[in-house]
């Protein structure tokens, strides 16, 4: 398999932390965000994904008895997290009871859905560019997005007593969709104090192998 990433995409840290929970072995292919205007851009990126934004996984098969495989790519983080989750059942990143299943979807999508993507890079750029904001009121509208989110997601989590992790005491999708937000959030000093069960949970994931070694500082592509 091969993973389009860029090392500080949270998105892609999100399948690079799935990928080495399930102990699947992949290539990085790095696309740079930011250099040359952002590789993402580029004709050859977007034959690959035609919305410019990392992930994508391929998945082609080998070339087996000289046949040209077809190509198989999968873009949109949830759609590659779902496809691994179902082509590599183990270790299980969501549980069997249906309830807890929609309640980790309800914390993913809490990320995935409304938080992320108002703070993306091509929405910050269009910020900039359009309504000529600056650095500083970048970062406001940043922050509050974030926060809103944070809020909901931690009196989930205290609603759930949950402990190490988002829900009954083992990693799922929520944990994978939660860290490399909290990640961001630090990035740009996000005050995260009024959030404790979101911090003991980051604090306790990112000890963990799959989690350390999927960290942007962990990437191949940090020094490009
Ligand atoms: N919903 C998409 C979001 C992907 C996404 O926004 N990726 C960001 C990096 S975290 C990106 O490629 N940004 C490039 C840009 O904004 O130009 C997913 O989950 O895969």
């Amino acid at each position: 398999m091969k993973l389009y990433s860029y090392f500080r995409s949270s998105a892609a840290y999100r399948v690079r932390i799935v990928l080495n929970l399930k102990h699947i072995n992949y290539d990085i292919v790095p696309v740079h965000l930011v250099r040359n205007g952002g590789e993402q851009n580029s004709a050859e990126y977007l034959d690959v994904n035609p919305q410019g934004l990392v992930p994508s996984l391929d998945i082609t098969a080998p070339n087996i008895n000289g046949l040209e495989p077809k190509p198989q790519i999968i873009t949109q983080s949830a759609a590659i997290i779902e496809y691994l989750e179902e082509a590599f059942p183990q270790p299980p990143l969501l549980p069997i009871n249906l309830i807890e299943r929609a309640y980790i979807r309800t914390l993913t999508q809490i990320i995935a859905c409304d938080m992320h993507p108002v703070n993306n890079l091509r929405v910050l750029h269009y910020l900039e560019e359009r309504f000529d904001c600056n650095e500083a009121e970048k970062i406001t509208w940043y922050h509050h997005w974030l926060a809103k989110g944070f809020a909901a997601f931690e009196m989930l989590l205290l609603k759930n007593e949950s402990t190490h992790y988002c829900c009954n005491g083992q990693v799922t999708m929520a944990d994978v969709y939660l860290i490399p937000q909290v990640y961001n959030a630090l990035r740009f000093n996000l005050d995260m104090t009024p959030y404790p069960i979101t911090n003991r949970i980051y604090q306790h994931c990112i000890q963990q192998s799959a989690f350390v070694e999927a960290a942007p500082e962990q990437q191949p592509d940090i020094g490009l």
